[in-house]
């Protein structure tokens, strides 16, 4: 019998949640973490100005009434520094820890098909064996780096967003370079123009973002909110990106241009990322995407003032939502700045670093600073870092290699009593992740449970199934405009990754659907054998 039933690899949201539902189920867990801290991707984005785009109230967990009741957020769009402290009061009120390990970064994890478990090896070569092995790794958490010629002989500070470190940064008097314009980099750009000398901002793809409306949350909004929680989370479990909002069930060019723009209007000043969901087929339709794309245009156009400024930042390779969009607090503001200055790397590309900064368009910039918010390799990336070993020596970066394969969601065949939380094939990085996360622990608890419960020592996704699910998603991107752009939910714009749409847009409600289905009939798609009488799952209750 393995020490454990399950190895959970990160202790981020999702990583903490299924180990609270999966403990309570009476499953020996232990949680591994690369990190000397819990938190995942909020331990280490700790970069200025960083928050998230979900509404605190919606970007936590349900299993607790009463922790819903005693945590008071303070503003509607928590910081980084807020949801770690969140992370950690949940870890202590439900005493987590004590299944956590820290400082462990899971270099190898290998299925023994005769004893039907898996062996996960530390780095430092620990070594834990259990039934399940659960990847929760975070679906942006392998950040992407660029490799510019001369790049290491930069003599000035280099920072990397989402490995930000603990210790104070101090910008005052520098000249900051931030090279990337996705949410970390328009986050931080009007923070650190505070204080900094000059802040050069080298944008390469113009994106379009909508105002956070961002503000303190008052006792008012937190008693309403508190009084009736459960009907809140109803409603995001099954809105269509698990954020509470629904679209109108109009066509966008269904209705008239004055009406439309008007509802865009409202939309804009008081939904952040909702803005999307003002009309159902904003991202299913060119037409109603245009409309969309051509108001927010606008918007960032009076935001910068300046023509000349404004031609560089308005969006024009994509439509509205078919890369993520952002929501920021002022960035478009802070570009209008004295010492702050966009540079369009597209229309003069950084050519090379050297020990003083950088050259672009054969101009040279001094810098004291560079930081890169170049993002993530997506969905996959944090997935294929260990070294996964299947069935006969299968890796998962061989079974993969021409994008994801899975059943579900959850699952991929060659790897038996593996699954993943918030991984490719399922809604992951076009939902409201702490909605998918809880989907997901809760699901898997109940499929880990009937296992035990039935004698099964084995799990395995059915090739046939996971090839149907796959085209599925497949399927449902090409009903949308998600293809239109590369991005990171297609892997088009990692240099030798294969572009294929990696999470389902069929959103999250008809998501858990599947999933419920596929438990009410048995676990279908799934191949289960029995457990001889040495491999039971333990029971640690
Ligand atoms: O990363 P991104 P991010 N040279 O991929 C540019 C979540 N998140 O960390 O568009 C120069 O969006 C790249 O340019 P291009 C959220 O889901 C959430 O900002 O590829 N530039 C782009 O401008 C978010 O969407 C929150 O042409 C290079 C930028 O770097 C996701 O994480 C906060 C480059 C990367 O943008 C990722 O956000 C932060 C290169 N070689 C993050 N390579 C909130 O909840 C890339 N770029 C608010």
């Amino acid at each position: 019998m393995p020490e454990l039933d399950v190895v959970i690899v990160g202790a981020g949201l999702a990583g903490l949640r299924s180990l609270w539902s999966l403990r309570r189920a009476g499953f020996r867990v232990q949680v591994l973490e690369a990190s000397d801290e819990i938190g995942g991707v909020w331990n280490h984005n700790r970069y200025p100005g960083a928050r998230c785009d979900v509404e605190s109230y919606d970007y936590s967990y349900s299993f607790s009434p009463e922790l819903e009741q005693e945590w008071r957020w303070s503003e509607r769009y928590p910081t980084q520094p807020e949801i770690l402290r969140y992370i950690n009061h949940v870890a202590d009120r439900f005493d987590l820890r004590r299944n956590v390990t820290l400082n462990t970064r899971v270099s190898e994890a290998r299925y023994d098909e005769g004893t039907c478990q898996w062996a996960v090896t530390a780095e430092d070569g620990r070594r834990w064996t259990a039934r399940f092995l659960l990847l929760c790794l975070g679906q942006l958490a392998a950040p992407k780096l660029p490799d510019y010629p001369g790049q290491a002989d930069f003599a000035g500070e280099v920072i990397t967003s989402a490995m930000w470190p603990k210790r104070p940064v101090s910008f005052a008097g520098k000249r900051v370079g931030i090279i990337g314009t996705g949410s970390s980099g328009m986050q931080m750009t009007p923070v650190i123009a505070e204080t900094a000398a000059q802040v050069t901002v080298f944008q390469r793809t113009a994106n379009y973002s909508v105002p956070a409306a961002n503000a303190p949350l008052t006792d008012d909004e937190d008693r309403a909110v508190k009084a009736d929680y459960a009907a809140r989370r109803e409603l995001t479990r099954n809105s269509p990106t698990g954020l509470g909002f629904v679209p109108e069930g109009k066509r966008a060019l269904d209705v008239p241009e004055a009406e439309r723009n008007a509802a865009f209007e409202r939309n804009y000043h008081r939904l952040g990322f909702g803005f999307a969901l003002t009309y159902a087929d904003i991202l299913l339709d060119a037409g109603a995407n245009r409309a969309a794309s051509d108001f927010l245009r606008a918007k960032i156009a009076e935001r910068v003032g300046d023509p000349a400024l404004a031609a560089k930042v308005l969006p024009t390779t994509h439509g509205f939502g078919t890369r993520r969009p952002t929501v920021d607090s002022g960035y478009f503001e802070a570009l209008r700045r004295p010492n702050v200055e966009l540079v369009d790397i597209r229309a003069t590309p950084i050519e090379r670093f050297d020990a003083q900064g950088v050259v672009t368009g054969g101009q040279h910039r001094d810098l004291d600073m560079v930081i890169f918010a170049t993002g993530f390799d997506a969905v996959t990336g944090s997935l294929l870092k260990p070294l996964i070993v299947g069935r006969g020596g299968l890796t998962l970066r061989q079974k993969w290699a021409q994008g994801p394969v899975t059943q579900l969601g959850v699952a991929t065949a060659g790897f038996p009593n593996m699954f993943m939380v918030a991984g490719p094939g399922s809604p992951s990085v076009l939902s409201n992740v702490m909605v998918s996360i809880e989907e997901h622990a809760e699901w898997f608890t109940g499929l880990f449970s009937a296992l035990r419960d039935g004698g099964i020592a084995e799990i395995e996704a059915m090739p046939e199934a996971e090839a149907e699910w796959t085209a599925h998603v497949q399927e449902k991107a090409a009903q949308t405009l998600y293809m239109t752009a590369d991005s990171f939910y297609n892997g088009g714009e990692v240099a030798g990754k294969p572009r294929v749409f990696m999470p389902y847009s069929g959103g999250v409600r008809a998501y858990r659907r599947k999933l419920i289905e596929c438990a009410e009939r048995g676990y279908a798609g799934f191949t289960l054998v029995a457990a001889p009488a040495t491999a039971e799952v333990g029971d640690g209750r």
